[in-house]
């Protein structure tokens, strides 16, 4: 489909298939997105999108409508030689062509248990991150992005454009000593973006399946891998437990250097090794700042001014982390392929607040929890803003502009909008939760999303419905919290018993969207590991274990699962 608009007051913008568009450069000039600048088409001023002005846009209808995401305008087709086409019918035409030949690269960052507030874009003002900061300013940020409360569940969403209460993967992590993954049976992102023509890359961390091959990266869709496939790992020896967790391309490497490091390096290898006529996808999912805190000497040591020496570790990680994130720029404009790259930034969940989320090498006889979330409520492994808001931003020069974007964004969004943007079909998904939200974040128009799912599961769950927030904890007793996240974003006051009918309607929902949810794997595996015979842990005289009670042992209850404060 191709459309053109002139929003009120603004330069006209020209669209193509399914609405992508950028703001043209010069008035009354539209540079159609994915012509890289090489194709730019006059258009008369008083053109219209159809979406933006229905009674204007059938006087100047511009194609078959509903275009298949990767099916080019049919100039055949009948209104296609209606008045006032033959220039539109030329430029689909072209543009379609041009489009195809330009599909943007992606390069989808990840941190991994990042604080809101601890990166500068967000107002951080004792850990340095320059590189980010400049991403963000140049771009766009994003005010209102949001995750599920930890790793997997995240990654799930954003591999799977799908809740992950959907499959069986909303419920804390997979444990190391666990064998189930993602379900085999989801259509990827990187399948999808594989079947589009692109070069597909994870870089970094993947915890969605490592027991078994099947559910390993480079058999979802992924032509490279390199990194990790669980979810916390030393950040020198690579390995989880003692059992090592680095692999490139499936074989287990063994290696120096911080992982960090090793990734920036590797994913600048691999935009070396590109070129601009195929275009690719990379998933850069770094495991930093994740626990445990570790980082290089000469990191810790620029940040002598910060006096706890948890926090400063922490803040060696994240400059760390924001040098390699800016070695891959750098690279990208070596290569002349920044204008032409599409660059995503976001961690997977809030920072740590509970000490139970700490992960299970964090030494917490000396640890102080070193993340902040900035004024949200708590962090990862909560319901509350402070596990599921997180620090993000997008850069694309000359098609994102700098501005703070406030529309709701989820993870699930962006399969979708990756999709569209790479002219890719989506046909093989199963139903799709996310919405493309391209308009949203280059145009800063209202967000179609209008509903954000924090989580189902059968012990709690949460939906914001507008700026109504409901958090229920099923588990007996049970509680509601009711918070009006406009009025109060800190969620401080519950506001459910004078609200009743907003309460019982958002239970609605939750109890609707919870008939269509999947058992959680994580709480089946729990219950098979509880329910097996093994070897008891006997204390006392006549046994020969004398192991003592481990008091920190993690344990699933309503506070361990994470909707209690931390101070
Ligand atoms: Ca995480």
């Amino acid at each position: 489909m191709v459309c053109i608009k002139r929003k009120t007051g603004g330069p006209p913008v020209f669209r193509v298939r399914h609405g992508r568009a950028a703001r043209a450069p010069l008035g009354g000039v539209a540079c159609v997105r994915g012509l890289n600048h090489r194709l730019q088409a006059a258009i008369p001023a008083d053109f219209v999108h159809k979406e933006q002005n229905p009674a204007l846009a059938a006087q100047a209808t511009c194609g078959p409508e509903k275009m298949p995401y990767g099916i080019a305008p049919n100039p055949d087709h009948p209104r296609m030689k209606q008045p006032l086409i033959p220039c539109l019918a030329a430029a689909a035409i072209a543009c379609a062509a041009a489009h195809a030949a330009a599909k943007p690269n992606i390069v989808h960052i990840v941190a991994d248990d990042l604080g809101w507030k601890d990166v500068g874009f967000n107002g951080c003002t004792d850990i340095r991150t320059p590189h980010l900061d400049q991403l963000a300013a140049q771009g766009v940020k994003l005010t209102q992005f949001y995750v599920q409360p930890m790793c997997t569940p995240t990654r799930a969403a954003l591999m799977t454009g799908r809740y992950p209460f959907r499959y069986g993967l909303q419920t804390i992590v997979i444990p190391g000593p666990a064998n189930y993954g993602l379900d085999t049976s989801e259509f990827l992102l990187p399948q999808c973006l594989k079947d589009a023509g692109y070069t597909t890359a994870i870089i970094g961390k993947w915890h969605l399946g490592h027991a078994d091959t099947k559910y390993w990266p480079k058999q979802r869709g992924f032509d490279y891998q390199y990194g990790a496939m669980i979810g916390e790992l030393d950040y020198y020896t690579h390995s989880d437990s003692g059992v090592l967790d680095w692999f490139r391309n499936n074989q287990p490497v063994t290696e120096a250097g911080y992982t960090t490091q090793l990734l920036g390096t590797d994913a600048v290898n691999f935009i070396k090794r590109q070129s601009a006529e195929k275009p690719f996808y990379l998933y850069l999912a770094f495991n930093a700042p994740h626990t445990p805190y570790q980082a290089p000497q000469d990191y810790i040591a620029r940040y002598k001014d910060i006096a706890e020496p948890t926090r400063r570790t922490y803040a060696a990680m994240v400059t760390c982390l924001d040098d390699e994130i800016g070695r891959v720029v750098a690279a990208l404009d070596s290569k002349g392929l920044r204008d032409n790259t599409l660059i995503l930034f976001h961690s997977d969940n809030g920072g740590t607040r509970n000490a139970m989320f700490a992960g299970q090498m964090a030494d917490l006889s000396k640890t102080k929890i070193p993340c902040d979330n900035g004024p949200w409520r708590d962090g990862k492994g909560a319901l509350f803003e402070g596990g599921c808001r997180v620090a993000a931003c997008a850069n694309w020069p000359g098609h994102l502009h700098p501005q703070s974007v406030d529309g709701m964004i989820h993870a699930v969004d962006l399969y979708p909008t990756f999709a569209a943007l790479a002219g890719a079909s989506t046909a093989k998904c199963k139903p799709l939760d996310g919405l493309d939200v391209w308009t949203t974040l280059a145009e800063n128009q209202p967000s179609p999303r209008k509903e954000i799912i924090y989580n189902i599961e059968p012990f709690r769950a949460a939906v914001r419905q507008g700026d109504w927030k409901l958090i229920w904890r099923s588990l007996i007793p049970t509680s509601v919290d009711l918070y009006n996240l406009a009025d109060d974003p800190c969620e401080k006051t519950n506001l459910a018993a004078a609200h009743p009918d907003q309460v019982s309607a958002m239970q609605a929902r939750i109890e609707a969207l919870g008939k269509q949810a999947v058992k959680p794997l994580a709480l089946m595996y729990v219950a098979k590991v509880g329910l097996a015979h093994g070897k008891p842990l006997m204390a006392g005289a006549g046994s020969n274990n004398n192991a003592p009670a481990d008091d920190h042992a993690p344990s699933i209850t309503d506070d361990g699962i994470g909707d209690s404060d931390t101070p």
